[in-house]
């Protein structure tokens, strides 16, 4: 890839980090670890592989984004402003009463939300339904599921998963954000998921595994998923680090829902912005 391309994905993630603690503070609390944790990865979605029309959000031809960890919505909220589907004047409405960016992704409240991801680990099984639907009109547009390593405990994600093969959704990519924590501590300890990568490929997917804070190797990733040339769905596993780009979030050790004190979001957003914007 490019170094302007590079750049031009990293100043996205910069900015959907920054969208993301505004709205943190405004409600003074929310999913921030995680929306630091997978900005480089929905910056490189939205800024460099998908195929969308932020003026007409519901486009037949668009690359579909399901947020199937709805709790993640503050992250892809940041990510619609990032892409232009919704103002970033809205951001102060975050959370609040008659907001179109309620705290949980809905559907029908937000445009650009293809689903109501707030019941963990149901994404993946909709995005079957809908690649197949696709792939049964012979469009050309991908489905892109994003979903927490959390819901890999969920037995409905290892079905979808069996079902994607056996349909040959090669237009269908798999996202799994590894931030080894759930609500309730590190996944590892609460059910391991390991070795992920012998998994997924048992169940017939092409699958790739990145850190998915470096924006390069990010990028490969996403490239080659979209280009690779097998009749099989795709999946890279993300592994990533809750608060990234903010030390003193990256080092707390519950991360899951954060409450931090009022002037902490300012210091937030001011050692973001000491970082170079653009810098991969
Ligand atoms: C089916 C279902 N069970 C339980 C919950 C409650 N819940 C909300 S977030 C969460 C944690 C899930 O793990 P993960 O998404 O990996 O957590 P994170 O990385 O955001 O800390 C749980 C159990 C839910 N939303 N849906
Ligand atoms: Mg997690």
């Amino acid at each position: 890839m490019s170094q302007s391309e590079l750049q031009k994905v990293a100043a996205a993630a910069w900015r959907i980090r920054r969208y993301a603690l505004r709205m943190g503070e405004v409600q003074g609390q929310g999913y921030i670890g995680q929306a630091l944790g997978i900005a480089d990865v929905l910056a490189t979605a939205f800024s460099h592989t998908m195929n969308f029309r932020p003026e007409e959000p519901e486009w037949e031809g668009r690359d579909r984004f399901l947020l199937s960890h709805g709790h993640y919505a503050i992250a892809y909220y940041a990510a619609l402003i990032e892409a232009g589907i919704i103002l970033e004047s809205e951001l102060e409405t975050y959370g609040s009463d008659d907001s179109r960016l309620p705290m949980s992704g809905m559907a029908t409240y937000t445009p650009g939300m293809e689903i109501s991801g707030g019941s963990l680990g149901q994404g993946l099984s909709i995005a079957v339904g809908m690649a197949l639907g696709l792939k049964q009109k012979q469009s050309s547009a991908l489905v892109i599921n994003s979903m927490s390593d959390g819901e890999l405990d969920e037995g409905s994600t290892w079905e979808a998963a069996m079902s994607a093969a056996h349909y040959q959704l090669a237009n269908l990519i798999n996202l799994i954000d590894v931030n080894r924590q759930q609500a309730d501590g590190n996944s590892q300890n609460i059910l391991g998921y390991e070795p992920l990568q012998d998994k997924w490929s048992a169940f017939g997917w092409y699958v790739q595994r990145v850190d998915g804070n470096d924006l390069k190797q990010v990028i490969a990733a996403f490239d080659k998923a979209k280009n690779h040339q097998a009749a099989v769905p795709r999946v890279i596993i993300c592994d990533t680090l809750m608060g990234k780009g903010v030390p003193f979030l990256e080092e707390r050790d519950k991360n899951h829902f954060i409450r931090v004190d009022a002037d902490e979001w300012q210091k937030a957003l001011a050692v973001l912005d000491t970082q170079p914007q653009g810098v991969a």
